[in-house]
Formats: C-alpha cells, sequence, structure tokens
C-alpha cells in the first residue's frame, strides 16, 4: 500500500462533484498549514532509526505529493483507493500485470492504437492472450468469455469512434465469469460518467487528458474500491516503477479542483461543434454520442450525464480530411485531447497509425475520418474557424 497516511479532510462522501474537486482528499499540510500540498521532490527519506520509519522510506513507493492526487481522483470516482502512474498506457499495463501467462483478456476492439499495440506487440509475446470483441453488442463479450478469462478491458466512449458499451451488463459479464471489468473513462471523465457506480471494478484514465487538463504533462490514474485488489497493484507499481513525479501529480491536481468547471464547457462546446458540423454539407457524417442520431443516444443518455468535447467526422477521402486539418486557425493539429484548447487530427495517420490497415477499415477508421477535440474557448469563434477550414475543403 502507498497510503497509510490519509490526514482527515473536509469532505463526505455526500457532497456535491464540485465540492469533491476542490476537496476530496485534501487538508493542510501538517507542518506549516499550507494549504495546498507541497511538491515533496524528494527520492528518498531519512530515517530516525534503523528499523523505524516515518511512514515513508522511498519515493517510488511512497509520495505526499502524488498521495494528494490520489485521494482526489478517488473521490471523483466515488472509489476508495487512488492510484497514479507514469502514463495512462503505465497504469493500464500495471493491470494486465496482475495475470500470469496463459491469462486471457476480452477487449473491446476500438481502443485508443497505443493500448491495442501495448495488447498485442508487447504483452501477447509474454504468453497473455487476448480477443477483440465489438463491445456495443454484449453478446461478443460473452460469446468471448473463456474459463481462464482473468479481464474485460472496455473504453466507452471508444477512441475515435465514439462507440459505447452497456458498462452495467459488461460487469455482470466479467462476473459471472472469474474477471475483473476494467473501463478506460479517459474520453467521458469522472464527471460525465462513474464506472465503479456501474458496476465497473477498475476505471483508468489518461490523466494527460481531461484530469489534467491543460497539455502539460503525461501521466495515468485510476481508481477502485477492492482492497486487496488496490494492495496487488500497488505491488505491480512497486516492483515496475511505472510512477509519475511529483510535480506532474502536482500539475495534475491542479487540474482536477477544475474538473467540473472545464467539463461543462467541454461538454457545451463539443455537442455545439457535433450539431454544426453534423448539417454541414460537406461532412459526410459526425460520430458524438450526445446526437440523437448516434445509435447508442438512449445508452449515452442513460449512462451519463453529458458527453464531453471529443467529435469524430468522415470527411469521405484523406485529401478532403487533409484540408480540413490543415485550414483551421484556433484548432492545433495535433495528437492528445481533453486540453483546455482546442485540437484537430486524423486518427489513422496520427493516433492509430500502429492498428494494422485492415482493422482500422473494419473499425471505420478511415483515412477521410477526422477527430476533433473541443476546447473551452467561445463556441462562435471555434464555430467561425471550423466554417472557415471548410470552406478549403
Ligand atoms: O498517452 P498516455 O497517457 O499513455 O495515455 C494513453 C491513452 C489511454 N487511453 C486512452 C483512451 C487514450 O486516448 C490514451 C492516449 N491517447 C492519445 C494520445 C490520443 O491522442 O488519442
Amino acid at each position: 500500500m502507498s497510503s497509510n497516511h490519509d490526514p482527515p479532510s473536509k469532505e463526505s462522501p455526500s457532497h456535491r462533484f464540485g465540492t469533491l474537486a476542490v476537496h476530496a482528499g485534501q487538508s493542510p499540510e501538517p507542518t506549516t498549514g499550507a494549504i495546498m500540498p507541497p511538491v515533496f521532490q524528494t527520492s528518498t527519506y531519512v530515517q530516525p532509526e534503523l528499523g523505524r520509519h516515518t511512514g515513508y522510506e522511498y519515493a517510488r513507493v511512497q509520495n505526499p505529493t502524488r498521495e494528494a492526487l490520489e485521494r482526489n481522483v478517488a473521490g471523483l470516482e466515488g472509489g476508495k483507493h487512488g492510484i497514479a502512474f507514469a502514463s495512462g498506457l503505465a497504469a493500464i499495463e500495471a493491470i494486465v500485470k496482475l495475470l500470469s501467462a496463459g491469462d486471457h483478456v476480452v477487449s473491446e476492439e476500438n481502443t485508443y492504437g497505443g493500448t491495442h499495440r501495448m495488447f498485442t506487440k508487447v504483452l501477447s509475446r509474454l504468453g497473455i492472450n487476448f480477443t477483440f470483441v465489438d463491445s456495443r453488442d454484449s453478446d461478443q463479450i460473452r460469446d468471448a468469455m473463456r474459463p481462464e478469462t482473468r479481464l474485460v478491458h472496455l473504453e466507452t466512449p471508444t477512441n475515435p469512434m465514439m462507440r459505447l458499451c452497456d458498462i452495467q451488463e459488461a460487469a455482470s459479464i466479467a462476473h459471472e465469469g472469474d474477471a475483473l471489468l476494467c473501463v478506460d473513462n479517459t474520453f467521458a471523465s469522472p464527471y460525465n460518467q462513474r464506472p465503479l457506480d456501474l458496476g465497473a471494478d477498475l476505471s483508468v484514465h489518461s490523466s494527460t487528458k481531461y484530469l489534467n487538463g491543460h497539455s502539460d504533462i503525461i501521466g495515468g490514474v485510476m481508481a477502485l474500491n477492492d482492497d486487496d485488489l488496490s494492495e496487488r497493484i500497488h505491488f505491480v507499481r512497486k516492483s515496475s516503477g511505472a510512477v509519475p513525479g511529483p510535480m506532474d501529480c502536482w500539475l495534475c491536481l491542479r487540474g482536477t479542483k477544475t474538473l467540473h468547471l472545464r467539463m461543462e464547457a467541454h461538454n457545451r462546446n463539443g455537442e455545439r461543434v457535433a450539431r454544426f458540423l453534423q448539417k454541414h454539407p460537406k461532412v459526410e457524417e459526425a460520430h458524438y454520442p450526445g446526437l440523437e442520431s448516434h445509435p447508442q443516444h438512449e445508452l449515452a443518455a442513460r449512462q451519463m450525464k453529458g458527453y464531453s468535447g471529443m467529435v469524430a467526422v468522415e470527411m469521405g477521402s484523406k485529401e478532403r480530411a487533409k484540408a480540413f486539418v490543415e485550414g483551421t486557425r484556433l484548432f492545433s493539429l495535433a495528437e492528445s485531447l481533453g486540453g483546455v484548447e482546442s485540437l484537430i487530427g486524423i486518427p489513422a495517420i496520427m493516433t492509430h497509425a500502429s492498428v494494422p490497415p485492415d482493422r482500422r477499415a473494419a473499425l471505420g477508421v478511415t483515412d477521410g475520418l477526422v477527430r476533433l477535440s473541443v476546447g473551452i474557448e467561445d463556441p462562435d469563434d471555434l464555430l467561425e474557424d471550423l466554417e472557415g477550414a471548410l470552406e478549403s475543403v
């Protein structure tokens, strides 16, 4: 365990999200009363005598700044434990490292390209077997389950096709077997969706995205309730070492305290951009769970509180997509998402280039698909920017 040191904080589990964002797991630093947790930029801690320490021995295992972030994210996800990592992929990898050679994982087929690459090119070489399914259809998850399935890994909404999975149903399928359900909640953020409340065992994030929200760190974090599972993941992290630095934890904690304000703006702007693009004659199709035309809009309305700022549109060809992404001025051509500034890109050539072309084609990740991460700028300026760029298509 990383922390036996949780100090009392002001919040109670009955507090609302915005109060939890500011206060969950936070308390004044005991020496000075500093209201913000210091950046404990240290690798080790002095022991008063041999065999006796302060509870902090070595910073791979314990760091108070990291623990302040972990308690905050746990509060936002409605979980008992938060565990932070050096990146989103490191967090997902730590979960799969609970398994042994011969174990089996059922994974959504349309995950972030890097997750798919780690599963197929790294972890499968170590004897862990993966079956990829379209988790929009719960029967595909059920049919893929084997006696040795230990993990069901979902992303909902998926990157970049915005497909959804019914988390409650997936949890019951995973638990009928002997498997954990992990949901990558990066695209929704805990403000819009709380997988643990719906029966998932783990909610995992690339905190690089909405949680941090300012495009200035790489990080990962997960939330969970089970004490034994938390112990086992802490053991993997301490043994493997993919820990985030204290300054990055401090920055991320600064981000999570305004998550509710930023997500309201992302949700609002995302929906305006999606509706604008859906109606635009140069756009063939818009993918956004908040649109009534999204095939799973009813599930989205049931499972999510808002639909975030991620939008994907089919432009019909690589040339048209290229003209669009190179024609914007406010939307920057870049990988990543979830920051305050708007980004635009072509997943097939950028974030999902590592997914084999035939698999990309089967998923609908065409060379003409454009993904937008809609930021929190004034929405009228964003629409003007998109209108201008579409004129050049
Ligand atoms: O980049 P990292 O912090 O390791 O997170 C990986 C990751 C995990 N899960 C999801 C849903 C993600 O979108 C990502 C990273 N995604 C991008 C960099 C991107 O532009 O899609």
